[in-house]
């Protein structure tokens, strides 16, 4: 099992179902670093070395440690009701969301909810966007009015990996981009 196989394990486990090796989170997402490793270990191979290297060289950079390492929690992504203490902040004029084209007329009428997700992710560029967005298909990509959505009174959020969260994006906030493949 690669690092990246037993990192989207670790993924669902602290975003989604901490219930599948039997752990629980605490209100702040944390889980303990020992029962995590124990639990994983159940299924593929775990210990605390692996897992440091897996937090440090995560490309988004999904996870994080408490100071002395007894507890880690996602820093974002989850569907479980936790509070991992986001920071509100003032979002750029406009950031991105990308999905895939099977959404895009429901989004078009009802606009960008969080569905199974506690918040909808937008992200700083076209780029990361579009990347997200070909998880789910042909990607199209939205820009969003996100200043002025706080103007109007949304709350923004800045997670500790840098992706930025909210709980709706009304349609009006929206303008769909036409997204080149290569
Ligand atoms: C879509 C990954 C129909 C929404 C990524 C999205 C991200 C609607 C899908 C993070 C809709 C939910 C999150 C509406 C929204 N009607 N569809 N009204 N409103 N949708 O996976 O944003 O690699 O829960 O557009 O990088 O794709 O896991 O959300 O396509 O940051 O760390 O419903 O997950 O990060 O899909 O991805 P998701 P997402 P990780």
């Amino acid at each position: 099992m690669s690092d990246t196989d037993t990192s989207r394990f670790i993924a669902l486990v602290l975003r989604h179902k901490p219930e599948a090796i039997d752990i629980s989170l605490d209100e702040h997402g944390w889980a303990s670093v020992p029962e995590l490793i124990a639990g994983v270990s159940r299924t593929q191979h775990l210990d605390m070395a692996i897992l440091e290297r897996i937090v440090a060289e995560d490309e988004k950079q999904r996870y994080a440690f408490n100071d002395d390492k007894t507890l880690i929690r996602a820093n974002q992504g989850h569907s479980v009701p936790v509070d991992v203490e986001l920071a509100e902040a003032v979002p750029p004029e406009i950031l991105y969301h990308g999905t895939g084209e099977k959404f895009a007329s429901s989004i078009d009428e009802r606009g960008l909810i969080s569905k199974s997700r506690l918040y909808v992710h937008l992200a700083q560029d076209v780029k990361t966007a579009t990347m997200v967005g070909r998880r789910h298909g042909r990607p199209v990509v939205y820009e969003v009015a996100s200043a002025k959505m706080q103007d109007d009174g949304f709350k923004f959020f800045l997670s500790a990996n840098n992706v930025w969260l909210t709980k709706v994006v009304p349609r009006e906030y929206l303008c769909k981009l036409c997204v080149t493949e290569n």
